[in-house]
């Protein structure tokens, strides 16, 4: 494939164009902690099985964009064992009998190294894909992400992950007022809960794409692959 192609999404709230060669996608948080039984997510008061069907379509998007050649980024939640740099007021939220740092079923809650911490197999990096480790919700916050971005001469980014109105949010926010243009893949975004799903998505499209553009893998795939269905208005 020819990498320096304008590509057209039909997407909210108006097509979204993009050249592959100078945009990555975006994988955030696909952790075990989130995921799982047991970490995180689940000792905030979650229903983890919520975000599970974020799997299998984000796995379809994963292939086609490693197939296209596209930079992909992962990003992982968590901090260091010594909790350094976890803010107390983040380490105070929560159930009292499971914080961040406390044993779980899957070792020590959001802590960098442990098993809970690390992505899930059906999603796992590439060798070579970067991970980006962060102690917050966004991405760019306390990591080198955004120097990663300019080194790979990246301006769009195509954005997946968990959860849709936390960490997807914030790390889409952060990078629109950087000046990246994003790309929400609404059926590779989860949320525990499906009424913070829809507004979380609206969201970004609002206001004439206030902070990006929402689209379903689908189309993006079908962009991807040169197909007539990538332009179709949603
Ligand atoms: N609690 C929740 O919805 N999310 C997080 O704490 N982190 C991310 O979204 N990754």
């Amino acid at each position: 494939m020819d990498l320096r192609q304008p590509l057209t999404v039909g997407a909210a709230p108006y097509p979204f164009s993009f050249d592959p060669a100078e945009t990555a996608l975006v994988v955030i948080d696909m952790q075990r902690d989130f995921l799982e039984p047991g970490g995180f997510g689940e000792s905030l008061g979650n229903d983890v099985g919520q975000l599970r069907k974020v799997i299998d379509p984000l796995r379809a998007v994963l292939a086609a964009c490693r197939v296209a050649g596209m930079t992909v980024i992962h990003t992982r939640e968590g901090h260091l064992p010594d909790l350094s740099d976890c803010p107390p007021a983040k380490l105070l939220r929560g159930s009292p009998r499971a914080r961040i740092g406390d044993p779980g079923p899957k070792g020590r809650i959001l802590v960098r190294g442990e098993d809970g911490h690390d992505i899930i197999e059906e999603l796992y990096p590439a060798p070579g894909e970067p991970v980006i480790d962060k102690p917050g919700k966004g991405a760019f916050y306390a990591t080198d992400f955004g120097d990663l971005l300019v080194s790979h001469g990246i301006r769009k980014l195509v954005v997946t992950g968990v959860t849709t109105e936390v960490c997807v949010h914030t790390t889409v926010r952060e990078a629109n007022d950087r000046g990246y243009e994003c790309l929400v893949l609404s059926d590779c975004v989860g949320s525990y809960f499906p009424e913070f799903q829809r507004a979380g998505l609206e969201m970004i499209a609002a206001q004439g794409g206030i902070f990006g553009w929402t689209a379903p893998s689908e189309a993006f795939l079908a962009a991807l692959a040169g197909t007539s269905a990538a332009s179709q208005p949603r």
